[in-house]
């Protein structure tokens, strides 16, 4: 064994922990010519592969890509026996990397730091160890892995047995023999699933207590897939620089293919080839919307659950081993060999947990609430407090006095899964709102890695003593990370990327789940950037360049990414009638939005114009009348029509229960201002008088619209008032057009690059109205009187040149006296706001335009 190296009071930096992480952290640092020390708590490196030696231990990403990049040599030198290799194997590759690069020198084993505490005045962290030794370090780095704390037993009577108790997370290193004797495996999560086959082949009965089933697919171990082994050999370069800049660390050719609208054929064909390739990102990347589409995912999770049925012989262990509480891949799915083959076995017996629920651990075995069980051994295979347990076991005291516990008692917080506020120089890999555990730990990790290494240098260079991030870049990033896995699947399970693992833990979605290469984008963006978001200080004075790095939704982000990848020409390039004919086309390829109970076209006969009009009504008893809302669609006054918007109504009326009827008014530049706003008023008067037979309540009439059909609606607002009536109960403008003025500062912030453009809003104009029109109130209603106008909800989007107008009627309106509910449609654009079943992240602002178009009728209450 190695002598614990000497420590020398000061250094540069301190990690803690020598698995992975650790272990190229230390490589990076000496690199940089930085003093560094290496504190781990085993008494070897490996980290996670040090102290998981149960059997059946690998790693469930392929080897070939479990693996260190930065040195090409180390490739060359080492060669995995196995697509996945044994937790010996990678113990010994890691070894194999600290002795190669001579890291054991800088680590001091045996030891774990115990507290840490940073002093404002000299600009360090003071750190104790277990050994009692007393560390003084700039840079306090945590390299102490995500899957490093293992859960405490909660279950009654735990300390009760008074035979070998095993923890996966903790095995004895000279390994166990359950020969002959009658075991228990409490836990079916990887761990589980992995040890399981194992330890049936040696006891004489084992019991398997699942609380939970999980989704597992066979591994199909063997030789590394030859076709992956020549790609790299080919060109290791471009095989690690795709794998960096791809989702998951992994580089696999993402799916386009959809679960819904491919055939039973090809929905087989590719499930099954996922299956026989035995890999998680392929099972994971069977459909493209199987992350967040539950009817997608469910397709893959039934055919899983057949392979379930088809391989174990008992039906009702079978069927209890099938997962139906949780969307497949929102719980981390297993990779196995034999496992539900092992149930085959006349001595293995599976106990479902949600039937009988463990009593309590007894001195010779385990009760249920139906029967008692004795046994020789207990394993436990129970995870882990994932991802913030390690870092918030050392008791670690920031800038104010306030532990990195206390400040995340409600919930960690990170700027990019790095740093947090209050802690200078305190950086953590693979943090909480990180990939991670999402992704190849090894690209993520080496990621990390390379970021911090490059900031200690740009601080040394431009003669910086400390970096802290900004509470409202923390603050931004968190929202990321929550907008990020609010438009799928995962936090609808109660998994350990949720906390949901540990009773009283928060329950957020801890890593960052918007991929390794947009999260690799985003990092350098804050360090091309000045390092955005962070405070930097030193000699030289303090620099801080505040502000958010994503503040856009992620599904949106993904849609502009998409539109600009088909390199269109700009709309204002085109004709009315080119630009009409591209709407129509694009409109046939989307989702058609949620179904109602009727739909029905019919014709507003007005004295200057039929105007074609669809009704909507919603399922129910069709005699029964219902609020109404007259819609007016968007298109700038030149565009849209009824089926422009049709998804939008269906999603109205459904979300509302209203009649929802969307009005076709007249379009420039055949006719122009102000036959729009004309025919606006009319549609209104017309269902104010038709109301009962359109199956409306009297009195109960809303406007609504977006864009120009909400520039529209609020002019009918203005003209029935001045009218006498209709009484209108309330208006619904969606990111709408208020004035002509086009200096307010969103056409300059949003002018460009969000489908509405500044240009596009010129064209717009122009067609429709002459510029000595432009401040009539029927076309610029912010400068009309208004008094005694209806209750407006009006909706507006970050990344809209006209998000200024939205807010500016909403003032002017509330200085009039008009009550106003304002509905920011966060992270959105123009048009996102109203991409039903597209943008999955738009869904909870029509939520709430829903709620406010029915807090205009006082009887009706949202169906949502
Ligand atoms: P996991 O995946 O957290 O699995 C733990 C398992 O233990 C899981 O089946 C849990 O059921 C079960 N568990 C936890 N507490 C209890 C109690 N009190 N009673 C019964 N069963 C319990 O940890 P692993 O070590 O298997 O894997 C961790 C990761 O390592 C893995 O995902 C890979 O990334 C590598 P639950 O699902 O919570 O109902």
């Amino acid at each position: 064994m190695n002598q614990p190296p000497s420590v020398p009071e000061h250094v540069d930096a301190v990690v803690v922990g020598a698995g992975f992480s650790g272990l190229y952290m230390l490589y990076r640092l000496r690199q940089l010519g930085l003093s560094a020390k290496v504190i781990e708590a085993a008494d070897d490196v490996g980290g996670t592969w040090y102290w998981n030696r149960y059997p059946g231990a690998r790693c469930d990403i392929p080897t070939t890509d479990y693996t260190f990049s930065f040195d090409p040599e180390l490739e060359k030198e080492w060669t995995w026996s196995e697509k996945y290799a044994t937790q010996p194997e990678i113990l010994d590759y890691l070894r194999f990397v600290a002795d190669r690069h001579g890291l054991r020198s800088d680590i001091e084993f045996s030891t774990a730091v115990t507290a840490a505490r940073w002093d404002e005045q000299d600009k360090r962290w003071e750190l104790s160890t277990s050994g009692g030794a007393r560390i003084s370090c700039r840079f306090y780095i945590m390299a102490t892995g995500c899957l490093s704390m293992p859960k405490q037993p909660d279950i009654e009577g735990a300390d009760r047995f008074a035979g070998p108790v095993y923890f996966t997370s903790r095995w004895p290193h000279e390994g166990v023999d359950f020969t002959g004797q009658r075991v228990a495996v409490i836990g079916t999560g990887s761990s589980g699933i992995q040890s399981i086959p194992l330890i049936a082949r040696q006891a004489s009965a084992l019991t398997v207590f699942q609380r939970t089933p999980n989704f597992s697919i066979p591994a199909r171990n063997g030789p590394a897939p030859a076709d992956r082994l020549e790609r790299i050999a080919q060109d290791r370069d471009a095989y690690r620089h795709d794998a960096r800049w791809s989702r998951g660390g992994v580089p696999i050719e993402p799916t386009d293919v959809l679960g819904g609208t491919a055939s039973p054929e090809v929905r087989r064909e590719r499930f099954e080839a996922a299956w026989e390739q035995g890999e998680l990102f392929g099972i994971l990347n069977v459909f493209a919307d199987q992350g967040v589409n539950p009817a997608t995912n469910e397709l893959v999770a039934e055919m899983i659950r057949e392979k379930i049925r088809s391989t174990v012989t008992d039906p009702a262990t079978a069927e209890a081993l099938c997962p139906k509480d949780h969307y497949f891949g929102t719980k981390r799915p297993c990779l196995d060999t034999g496992y539900f083959e092992t149930y085959n076995l006349p001595h293995v017996r599976l106990v479902d947990l949600r039937r009988q629920p463990i009593v309590s651990i007894t001195e010779d075995g385990i009760e249920t609430a139906d029967e008692s069980f004795a046994f020789d051994a207990i394993v436990y295979a129970t995870g882990f407090d994932a991802m913030t347990g390690a870092l918030v076991a050392v008791d670690v005291t920031g800038r104010d006095g306030t532990s990195l516990e206390a400040k995340w008692a409600g919930r960690p917080s990170t700027y990019l899964g790095l740093m947090t506020t209050g802690f200078p120089n305190f950086f953590m890999l693979t943090g909480p709102g990180s990939p991670s555990v999402l992704s190849n730990m090894a690209v993520s990790i080496e990621q990390h890695v390379d970021w911090v290494a490059g900031c200690l240098k740009d601080l040394r260079d431009q003669g910086l003593e400390t970096i802290e991030p900004t509470a409202v870049a923390e603050a931004g990033w968190n929202q990321h990370v929550q907008d990020c896995a609010a438009i799928t699947l995962h936090p609808t399970a109660n998994s350990w990327y949720m906390g949901a693992n540990v009773p009283g833990k928060p329950r957020f979605f801890l890593p960052y789940i918007g991929g390794v290469d947009a999260y690799r984008q985003a990092c350098d963006d804050v360090a091309a950037q000045g390092y955005l978001g962070f405070r930097l200080a030193g000699p030289g004075g303090e620099r801080c360049q505040d502000g958010v790095i994503r503040s856009m939704q992620p599904d949106v982000a993904m849609v502009l990414e998409f539109m600009a990848s088909l390199g269109l020409p700009p709309m204002e390039s085109l004709s009315a009638e080119d630009a009409r004919a591209f709407m129509a086309a694009a409109a046939e390829t989307r989702p058609p939005g949620p179904a109602v109970g009727e739909i029905t076209d019919g014709v507003i006969p007005l004295p200057a114009a039929d105007l074609p009009y669809r009704l909507y009504r919603p399922a129910g008893p069709a005699e029964e009348p219902r609020p109404l809302v007259v819609y007016f669609h968007g298109g700038g006054w030149v565009l849209g029509n009824l089926d422009s918007d049709d998804p939008l109504c269906r999603d109205l009326c459904a979300r509302t229960g209203a009649v929802v009827v969307s009005v076709n008014y007249r379009h420039a530049p055949e006719d122009r201002f102000p036959a729009a706003a004309e025919d606006a008023f009319a549609a209104v008067q017309w269902a104010g008088a038709n109301a009962i037979e359109l199956g409306g309540i009297p009195g109960q009439l809303a406007v609504a619209g977006w864009s120009a059909g909400a520039n529209v609606a609020a002019v009918a607002c203005q003209l029935a008032r001045d009218a006498g009536g209709p009484a209108i109960s309330g208006q619904l403008l969606i990111c709408p057009v208020v004035d002509s003025d086009m200096t307010r500062p969103s056409y300059t912030e949003n002018g460009d690059g969000y489908i509405l453009t500044t240009p596009l809003m010129r064209w717009f104009w122009d067609y429709y109205a002459d510029p000595a029109d432009r401040t009539d109130p029927r076309l610029a209603p912010l400068r009309g009187n208004l008094d005694g106008l209806p209750s407006a909800a009006i909706v507006t989007a970050d990344f809209d040149p006209l998000r200024d107008d939205g807010l500016a009627y909403a003032r002017a309106l509330t200085e009039a006296g008009v009550p106003v509910r304002l509905i920011r449609a966060r992270g959105h654009t123009h048009t996102s706001v109203t991409m039903v079943d597209v943008v999955i992240s738009s869904a909870p602002v029509r939520a709430e335009m829903a709620a406010a178009l029915s807090a205009f009728f006082p009887a009706t209450e949202p169906v949502t």
